[in-house]
Parts: structure tokens; C-alpha cells; sequence
């Protein structure tokens, strides 16, 4: 008998509440659950592979050890023992900083795998913790540090009546700008009120295709389009300066850093049309509310911060902050409750304190350490050498910048452990991997999604949303699975360790179940966990009576648009030479920039053992407009070499109007270890090999260049298609 219940999908991190069916305790479907108010009934193709994400030929059903290079099976609780003995022996012989965490994607949605390990590190005082989000968007905290974060927040998408997105395409990606929670129909409606929408892309995305106005740039320059945004706002007076006389400084040393970024230079160096510049300040300043958000094209392209900074100057200008009387959109639900004042915050440190590193002069900072420097950490020799490294829910073969350096790294760890669902390019270079229980098997929380408000703003639940969802179906027959936490867990335990979890001591002797870590998880909660467990479908907790509230009297804080970093750095843009050429400033020798992007149906390097999600293609086309393909001579299908300053790869090629010409735009993620290669068909190439860590980097968060990057293709060995 087919049973059904509502569930939280965990592929992504849009957490969409869905029905699933149960047939014999086993998954066997998952559609949309009309009933969330969240999600309203929607899904998409990767959650709805649930089922074969969870019974897939290709997860790991059992921890493996590998030996001599032979990988084999071996008990969760040998493995446990035999890690807990190499950690103690690496940190009496290495120290603590020898031991080192990554936590990927898939640490966001089992938070008690991420708090645990924090915890262990806690325990055994290593600082050398790294997430991918050091690789993903660090100029985000980076610019809010520099810039402040106004308290209350900013201003809900639901009644805004402009939207600029820069580097994002929500509607694919769940992410980066138009609430993640079914954003097509978000923006659906938005639209159908009449909300104009710009987008700044050097792709005609799925979302730019619905935009009233889409500047269709050159990648890597938009640190210029939005100071000359920025400075037709100031030259038009299209700026609120009430909000600015009152909360806002370095207006003066703003406006003397753009007078020089007209909009024609901006069009000779961006590739935009000048009365697109004029047009996209009149039409976002125009409206009366809404935000600019930026995603992470612009992220990995030179000068992230620089761009965060200038997208909240921009928020800043337009005063579209929120403001005292105003209903505050999201007061919490399984954290504190959190009210809202108009007022910007104290800001905090931003880099120069911490834990430093041994290369390139970093160290710890708002955005936390350098994931793009690990590898590097692994592979110097001396006091202080990463020896071991715990990889939860990431795979840094495929993600990390320079994936040859990478590769060097797992092979020198002395110690490597994955707790990866399958043998993934990393897994497999791992000495352990130890595979978890997922989705169903354990219970969720909506809770992440609200805690990722302080991480930018206009990201996390735009309504006091919270869903849980027990435990629904047992793991696999005569499976020997653990969770995350509790491979974390059981090193402690027997290395004698104490762990404070989520800022509470732990029983270290009677093993807590999840749901009571999620319980000590949300401890404090506006809404108790227990009252949330009460609505299946999820809820919105919401009180109108929870008003943004004003000023305090004795606030001297203001948000500061003339930070003297992010000013210095617009005029080393302003100093670079511009060139004529097709290519770019200085690097005429090469033809095309390659750009990032995510393809719907995979998620970085997930997905692909799942026969519907890679229908199409296994691999990573890319993706080039079909004039540059034809000047090339080459063809749809055809392989390609894509050569950066720093390593060449391999790439098959496919049509795309919408990609500007000039540019190859790849999905990350992909590929393998270098003897894979030739096998380009099957699991597509590595972009972040043609990156350069010592190259080309942000001195204060470590990201190196990972979009925009300057690359010439050539003709390729075309018999790999028959491989
Ligand atoms: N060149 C280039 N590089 C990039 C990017 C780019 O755009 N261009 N993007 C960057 C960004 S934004 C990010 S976030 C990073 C991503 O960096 P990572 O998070 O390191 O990469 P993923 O491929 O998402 O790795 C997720 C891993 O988790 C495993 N997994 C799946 N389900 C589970 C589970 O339930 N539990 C556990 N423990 N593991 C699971 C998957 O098999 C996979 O190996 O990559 C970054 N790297
Ligand atoms: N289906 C799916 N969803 C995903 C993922 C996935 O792999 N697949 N990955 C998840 C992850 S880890 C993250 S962080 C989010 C990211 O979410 P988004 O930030 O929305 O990511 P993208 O969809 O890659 O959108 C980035 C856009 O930036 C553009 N771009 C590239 N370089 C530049 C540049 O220099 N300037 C400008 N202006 N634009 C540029 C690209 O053309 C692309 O359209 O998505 C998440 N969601
Ligand atoms: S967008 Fe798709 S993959 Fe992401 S949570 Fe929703 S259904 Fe799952
Ligand atoms: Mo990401």
C-alpha cells in the first residue's frame, strides 16, 4: 500500500517541502506538496529522483578503506578506531594544526555533521577549519564587513517593483537573489505586477530572458558597470538623501571615485551599449523598492569584494533598507528571535586576526579561511603541515581551485577521509571513506535556510517559515552507514574528548539520537521545535505585531559607502589600461574568457550517476556562441582544448545563442584526476584547473580567479568522441 508523507528534499539547498510515497517502507516517489505555503507544490527534476538518489547502484553502502591502492569494505567501528588512533598519533607528533576539516554542500542540509565537526575541532584545538563557501562568494561577508550591514535587512522581493541581479540566475540555480524557494513563480508574479527586472550577465540566462533590461557585458568587468551605475545615480540625483544624510558616510569620497567612470567609458571597456548604463540607474532608481543582488559569477571573477561592495552602495544610495514601522519579513522561527532595528550594525574586523596561513600572506577573515589554500597548506612542508584531512560532504578534486595542485594534495595527506555518499573524484584518493545515511533516513530541518540570513542578506526564507521532518524510512538492508556527526562522534569518544555542541557538553557516553541534536540545535527558538513538528507541511509563523523598530537613540553607526580598501581598489580598475581588442586589457594574447555557470539538472558534482538527470549529456558542454564556433571552424560535438596561462583542458563543444561572443561559458564541478581525462565525454573536464591560485587573487579572502578567466581554444583529438 502506497503511503504518503510530506518530506524536506535535501539535494539542493532550496529545501523544498514535497510529498513522498512509501511502498513497503521503501521510496518510491516524490511529487510537490500543494499544502506547503512555502513551496506551493512545487519541485524539480533532481528532487524528483529521490528515489534513485537513495537506492543508486552507486552509493556506498558500507565505509571502505583503501590499502596499497585496493580499496575494500571495512566495519564502521574498526574504521572509527583506526582513524581516532592516527588523528591522536598525528596531533602528538604534528600538533593540532596538522588536522584539518573542509565541509562542502552537503554539510548545509544534516547541520548536526557540521556542528559536530566543529565541535571535534573545538576539542582537539585545531583552528585549520575551511568551507566552500571561502570558494564560493567571500567577497560577500567581505564587502558587508567593509560596508555594514543594516540591521533590520533589506527589502522584501514580495512587494518590490524593481530587482537588479548581477551574476545570478535564480531560476535555475535556487539561489543568489530571488528567494530560493520556487523562484520562478517568485518572479513570475513579481512580473505579472509589473516588477522590472535588470540583469547584468554575459549570458542571456533563463532569468535575464524574463528582464525588462539585460546589459549583456563583457565577464569580469563589473566592478566598472556599477561604478558608472553608481555614478549616473549621483550625477542624475536619482539617490535618497534623507537616508544618506542620516545614516550613511563617505558619500564625498564615493563620488570622487566614480566622477571618472562615465558611461561611455563603461561602454568601451564593458562592452555595454552607454544608454544601457544610463537606463539600467533610471530604471532600479526609479522604482520606489527592491534590491541589487549579486550571485557568483561576479564572485569568482577579478575583484569579487570590489563588486559585493559596490551592489550594496548601490541598496545603499537608493536607501532601500528596511525601515522603522515596517513589518519585519522574517523575525525567525527555529532560531531567536530576531527584531530588526533601523540602524546599521557595528562592523566587524574583517581580515588581519586569527589563524594565519603559510602561504600568500592570509590568513583568518570574515569570509574564514581559504579553502583555495589548502591544498597549498597540504603540500608545504614544515611546522604547522596540514597531515590529515576530514572532507565532509564536499568533493575537493572537482571544486577546489587548481585541480592538478589539489590532486598533489590528496595524494601527500598522510590521513584522508571523505564522508561522501560515493566514490567520488576525492573519495576516491581517500584512505577512508565513510559513507552516511540521507534524505529520508534522518530527520531534517528547515533551520539552515533561516541561518544563512546573516551570510549575505536577501538570502534565507523571505517569511517565518519552518518545516521538520522525522525520520521516514530505514537505510538499506544490512547496511553499515553512520551520519556525519556521529563519525565525529565516535573519534571523540574514543579518543577521550569532551565536545560542546551547539555551546552545550555533550553525554559522551550516552549517544544522543538526531533529533536530540536538532532539539539542542534549535535551542532558543522564537518558535519551539516541538510547535513546529505540529505542521507537516511546514508553516509560516508569522506576527504581525514584530515591527522593524527605530533607531536607538545612542546608534552612531552608519553604513559606509566610501571605504578607503574598496575606493583604493576603484582606482587601480580606473588605472588599468583598456584595451580595443576583442580580448582584454593585457591579455591580448588571449581570444575568450571562460565564465562559470550551474545547468539545472545537476548540483556541482551531484547528480550525475543518475540516469534522467544526465540524459542529455554526461558531461560539461561548452557552451559558446555559434558565430565564435564557426570563426573557429569547429562544430557542434567537436572537442576542443581550452588553454588559460596556467593548464589546458579538454572540452566538447555546444551551441549557444545565448552566450555573448568572446566567451565559453562551463559548468564546474566535473571531470576526474588527470589520467581521466580522454574521458571527456563521459565525465566532462575540469574548469578549476585553469586556475591559478598564486595568481590573480583577493589579498584579504584568498579567492582566486575562477570565472572570467582568459583562455584560446584550439581543435582538439576528435576520435575521443568514440571513446
Ligand atoms: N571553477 C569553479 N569552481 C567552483 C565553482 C565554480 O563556479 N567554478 N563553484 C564553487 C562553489 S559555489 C561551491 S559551493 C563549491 C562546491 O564545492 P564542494 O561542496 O566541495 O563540491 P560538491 O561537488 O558540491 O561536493 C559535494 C559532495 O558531497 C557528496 N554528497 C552528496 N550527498 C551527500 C550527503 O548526503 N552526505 C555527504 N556527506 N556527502 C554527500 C557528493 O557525492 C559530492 O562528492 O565549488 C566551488 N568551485
Ligand atoms: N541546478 C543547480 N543549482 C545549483 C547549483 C548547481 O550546480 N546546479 N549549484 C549551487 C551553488 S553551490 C551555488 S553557490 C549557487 C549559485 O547560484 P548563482 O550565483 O545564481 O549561479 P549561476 O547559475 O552559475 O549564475 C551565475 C551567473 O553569473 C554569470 N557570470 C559568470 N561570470 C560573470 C561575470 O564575470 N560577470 C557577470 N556579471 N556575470 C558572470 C554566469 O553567466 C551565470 O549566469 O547555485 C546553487 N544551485
Ligand atoms: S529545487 Fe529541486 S533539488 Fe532543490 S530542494 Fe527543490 S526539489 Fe529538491
Ligand atoms: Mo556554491
Amino acid at each position: 500500500m502506497t503511503q504518503r508523507h510530506t518530506a524536506i528534499c535535501r539535494f539542493c539547498h532550496s529545501f523544498c517541502g514535497v510529498n513522498a510515497e512509501l511502498e513497503n517502507g521503501k521510496l518510491v516517489a516524490v511529487l510537490g506538496d500543494i499544502e506547503n505555503p512555502m513551496y506551493h507544490g512545487y519541485t524539480c527534476i533532481k528532487g524528483r529522483q529521490l528515489p534513485e538518489q537513495h537506492y543508486n547502484l552507486e552509493r556506498l553502502l558500507h565505509p571502505q578503506k583503501r590499502t596499497n591502492n585496493k580499496r575494500a569494505n571495512v566495519a564502521s567501528e574498526t574504521a572509527l578506531d583506526e582513524i581516532a588512533a592516527q588523528v591522536q598519533s598525528l596531533i602528538a607528533d604534528h600538533g593540532p594544526r596538522s588536522i584539518a576539516l573542509y565541509t562542502g554542500t552537503y554539510a548545509f542540509p544534516y547541520p548536526a555533521g557540521g556542528a559536530m565537526a566543529a565541535a571535534f575541532m573545538d576539542a582537539i584545538g585545531s583552528p585549520m577549519r575551511f568551507t566552500s563557501g571561502s570558494i564560493d562568494q567571500p567577497g560577500k561577508p567581505m564587502a558587508i564587513a567593509f560596508h555594514g550591514r543594516w540591521h533590520a535587512g533589506p527589502q522584501p522581493f514580495s512587494d518590490s517593483d524593481t530587482w537588479m541581479l548581477v551574476g545570478a540566475n535564480p531560476v535555475v540555480s535556487k539561489w543568489g537573489g530571488i528567494p530560493q524557494y520556487n523562484p520562478g513563480k517568485r518572479l513570475h508574479d513579481a512580473l505579472k505586477r509589473d516588477m522590472k527586472l535588470i540583469v547584468i550577465d554575459p549570458r542571456k540566462t533563463e532569468s535575464a530572458r524574463r528582464a525588462h533590461l539585460h546589459l549583456q557585458c563583457k565577464p569580469g568587468e563589473d566592478p566598472t558597470i556599477l561604478a558608472g551605475i553608481i555614478h549616473v545615480l549621483i550625477a542624475e540625483n536619482l539617490i535618497d538623501e534623507a537616508f544618506i544624510a542620516g545614516d550613511v558616510d563617505g558619500f564625498d569620497a564615493l563620488k570622487e571615485a566614480v566622477s571618472q567612470y562615465t558611461p561611455a567609458y563603461v561602454a568601451n571597456r564593458a562592452a555595454v551599449p552607454a544608454h544601457q548604463v544610463i537606463e539600467a540607474a533610471r530604471v532600479f532608481a526609479g522604482g520606489k523598492r527592491g534590491m541589487t543582488t549579486c550571485g557568483t559569477g561576479p564572485n569568482m571573477a577579478p575583484r569579487g569584494t570590489l563588486t559585493e561592495y559596490l551592489v550594496l552602495v548601490i541598496n545603499t544610495l537608493c536607501g532601500r533598507w528596511l525601515r522603522a514601522g515596517e513589518p519585519m519579513p522574517n523575525p525567525f522561527v527555529l532560531l531567536p528571535e530576531r527584531i530588526g532595528r533601523a540602524e546599521a550594525e557595528p562592523k566587524p574586523q574583517a581580515f588581519g586576526y586569527g589563524e594565519q596561513l603559510r602561504v600568500r600572506d592570509l590568513g583568518d577573515n570574515v569570509s574564514g579561511l581559504s579553502a583555495a589554500a589548502l591544498a597549498d597548506e597540504i603540500l608545504l612542508e614544515g611546522d604547522g603541515q596540514v597531515k590529515a584531512l576530514f572532507s565532509v560532504g564536499g568533493n575537493p578534486m572537482v571544486a577546489w581551485p587548481d585541480q592538478l595542485k589539489t590532486f598533489d594534495a590528496m595524494l601527500k595527506l598522510e590521513l584522508n577521509v571523505a564522508l561522501d555518499i560515493k566514490l567520488s573524484a576525492t573519495a576516491k584518493l581517500a584512505d577512508y571513506v565513510l559513507p552516511p545515511k540521507i534524505g529520508l533516513e534522518t530527520p531534517a530541518i528547515s533551520q539552515p535556510n533561516e541561518g544563512i540570513w546573516f551570510y549575505g542578506f536577501s538570502t534565507g526564507f523571505p517569511e517565518p517559515y519552518a518545516m521538520y521532518q522525522p525520520k521516514l524510512i530505514d537505510p538499506p538492508k544490512d547496511s553499515d552507514l553512520l551520519e556525519e556527526w556521529e563519525v565525529f562522534y565516535g573519534i571523540a569518544q574514543r579518543m577521550g574528548l569532551s565536545l560542546n555542541f551547539a555551546g552545550q557538553p555533550l553525554d559522551m557516553q550516552n549517544k544522543p539520537s538526531t533529533d536530540d541534536l536538532l532539539e539542542l540545535i534549535c535551542t532558543g527558538s522564537r518558535i519551539p521545535l516541538d510547535e513546529v513538528k505540529k505542521y507537516p507541511h511546514g508553516h509560516i509563523f508569522d506576527d504581525p505585531s514584530i515591527k522593524v523598530l527605530a533607531k536607538a537613540d545612542d546608534c552612531e553607526q552608519k553604513l559606509d559607502v566610501g571605504n578607503e580598501f574598496m575606493m583604493a581598489e576603484l582606482a587601480e580598475v580606473r588605472a588599468e589600461p583598456v584595451s580595443a581588442h576583442a580580448g582584454y586589457a593585457g591579455e591580448e594574447e588571449f581570444t575568450h574568457r571562460l565564465v562559470s555557470r550551474r545547468m539545472n539538472d545537476v548540483y556541482n558534482s551531484s547528480g550525475r550517476d543518475i540516469p534522467r538527470l544526465v540524459r542529455n549529456h554526461r558531461y560539461n558542454p561548452a557552451y559558446m556562441n555559434p558565430s565564435d564556433i564557426d570563426e573557429l571552424g569547429l562544430h557542434a560535438g567537436d572537442v576542443v582544448e581550452i588553454s588559460s596561462a596556467h593548464a589546458t583542458i579538454l572540452g566538447v563543444i555546444e551551441e549557444a545563442d545565448d552566450v555573448r561572443p568572446g566567451v565559453v561559458s562551463m559548468a564546474h564541478a566535473f571531470g576526474d584526476a588527470p589520467v581521466h581525462d580522454k574521458d571527456v565525454f563521459y565525465i566532462g573536464s575540469n574548469t578549476g584547473r585553469l586556475t591559478n591560485v598564486e595568481a590573480d587573487y583577493d589579498t584579504r579572502t584568498g579567492m582566486p580567479r575562477m570565472s572570467a578567466i582568459p583562455v584560446n581554444l584550439r581543435r582538439g583529438d576528435q576520435s575521443l568522441a568514440s571513446r
